[in-house]
Parts: C-alpha cells; sequence; structure tokens
C-alpha cells in the first residue's frame, strides 16, 4: 500500500473512532444544555428590575438552562448572571435557598399539532403556537409545594395534572436545581422534546389571577418590574430561551414584542407567542 492510501486509511478510521466514541452512554443522548445570552433580562428590550435591593442586577438574567436525566429522575438546571440570594429566608417558605426567583419550565413532548396547552400560566401573558403546545411545565418556586400546589388547584386547576411541583428545588451558586420524577414527565426526557424556560419572580402576595407571578406595569416599583404596561397585554416575563441562529436577545425582543399594544382587556390572542426550542432542530 502507499503512504498516501494508508494516511487515508487511518484518518477515516480515526474518524470512525470518534464517531462511536461520541455518544459516552444513552442518557448523554436526551440531556440538553442550552445558553442563553447575558443581559437580555429585559423582557421585550424595555423591562426594568423593581427597585428594592433584593433584585439584585443579573436575578433574572438566564445565562444557561440545563437537562440532565439521571436514572429514574431528572434534573432542571437554570443559572443565572448573578448568585442566588434567600433574602426572605424563613420556615414558611421551606428555607430551599432562594426567595425572588421563579421559573417555569415549559415541555413539548410530542411536537404535535392540536396536541398540548396553547395558553401560558395564569399571570405570564404569553401563549404558544398550535404546533408548540406544552405538554407538562415544571414550576421552580421558592414556596414549598403545599403554597404551589394551593396556587395551582386555585388558579389553574384545569391544568394539575400537567403541572409539576418538583420533589426537592434548590440554589447553588448561581444556578436554580429543579428534581423531577420521571413518571411525572410522562417518561425519561427525549431528544425529540421541546423546552421553554419563562424567568420571573416569585409574588408572595400575587393577585387574584396570577400564579404567584410578579407583575411587570408601565413604572417600576419597589416590587414591581417596570417597562411595560399597567394592563395584562404585556409578557409578564423577564428572560426567555430562544432557538438557535441570529442575534438571540434580538431574536427574544422581537418575540416578547409581538402582543396588542392597545388593549386594556386582551384576547388570548392579543398576547405574544413563545416559541419552544427542540435540541435536535436544525441537527
Ligand atoms: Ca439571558
Ligand atoms: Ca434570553
Amino acid at each position: 500500500m502507499h503512504l498516501h492510501g494508508f494516511r487515508r486509511l487511518l484518518a477515516a478510521a480515526l474518524m470512525l473512532g470518534a464517531a462511536i466514541a461520541l455518544p459516552a452512554r444513552a442518557e448523554d443522548e436526551k440531556g440538553f444544555k442550552y445558553p442563553d445570552p447575558i443581559g437580555d433580562d429585559k423582557g421585550p428590550g424595555t423591562y426594568t428590575y423593581p427597585t428594592d435591593a433584593v433584585y439584585k442586577p443579573g436575578s433574572f438574567d438566564i445565562t444557561e438552562f440545563e437537562v440532565v436525566p439521571s436514572g429514574n429522575q431528572t434534573e432542571f438546571r437554570v443559572t443565572v448572571r448573578t448568585r442566588i440570594e434567600d433574602p426572605w429566608d424563613s420556615p414558611a417558605w421551606k428555607g430551599n435557598g432562594f426567595s425572588v426567583q421563579m421559573a417555569f419550565i415549559h415541555i413539548d413532548t410530542d411536537h404535535k399539532k392540536g396536541s398540548g396547552v396553547q395558553e401560558g400560566l395564569p399571570g405570564t401573558n404569553v401563549r404558544f403556537s398550535e404546533d408548540e403546545a406544552w405538554d407538562r411545565v415544571v414550576i421552580i418556586s421558592p414556596q414549598g409545594p403545599t403554597r404551589v400546589n394551593s396556587e395551582i388547584g386555585l388558579k389553574a386547576p384545569q391544568w394539575k395534572d400537567r403541572i409539576i411541583v418538583p420533589k426537592v428545588t434548590r440554589a447553588q451558586g448561581k444556578t436554580l436545581i429543579a428534581v423531577v420524577d420521571n413518571a411525572a414527565l410522562g417518561g425519561p426526557p427525549q431528544t425529540t422534546w421541546g423546552y421553554q424556560v419563562l424567568m420571573q419572580s416569585n409574588e408572595g402576595f400575587p393577585a387574584k389571577s396570577d400564579l404567584l407571578t410578579r407583575k411587570v406595569n408601565e413604572f417600576e416599583g419597589q416590587h414591581r418590574f417596570g417597562g411595560g404596561t399597567d394592563y395584562d397585554n404585556d409578557p409578564h416575563v423577564m428572560d426567555i430561551i430562544v432557538p438557535p441562529g441570529g442575534d438571540a436577545a434580538k431574536k427574544q425582543y422581537e418575540i416578547l414584542s409581538k402582543y396588542k399594544k392597545d388593549t386594556k382587556e386582551p384576547k388570548p390572542e392579543d398576547l405574544a407567542v413563545v416559541p419552544m426550542v427542540y435540541p435536535n432542530a436544525g441537527k
């Protein structure tokens, strides 16, 4: 064999070896790690934080979202730009290490048109498209399961079986962690699943219509976000993840700006549509 031919054969063998070596464990294929830009924690580009010092800059700025399956359970990890603190730590809140953040992790498990829920949870003021409706949502709240379940019973009983209150929630450094049984998800995470993470702030004294969400008004207040409207037409989310490609922050601002501005009593179709992110898209 010529040297040239041998080299080609060697290169082919190395490539084959690399291809075989890549997915080390089956579990790795089902996990998902996804970045989000820094500094886009302003919803459609205009939102501002409440003025109270507990809302530290970066508290609602998602920098990474991760799905980590392990055995018969899955960890969902949402990382933000600043170290997570627990300014309102109290036994009633179970002391899981955080106070101001709240994240809603929506999952589309079948990517089927007409299957799932298009409405956002009460108080988020967003919706999903018909072919990207959510089948499950994991709520990461600093409040204990008793309170969260009671809110679900009052404000979203029709989706009770789709809303997952994790068996464990905790903060670690800059990361919020939720541990969920795969049985609650309808099985272990699949590479075909889609995700959307809405970053909110847990409101201990929510409005009658809001599932523990903090409002966004025209002007920020001590415990109110600003830069939106005083009605429920503007999306009440500070940061979301968006599908890959292009300028992710710009894309988010466009998505969250698409709501009907001149209405005080929005209909569902007036709200902004948030997308799902599918790990396998474009592969
Ligand atoms: Ca971000
Ligand atoms: Ca974002």
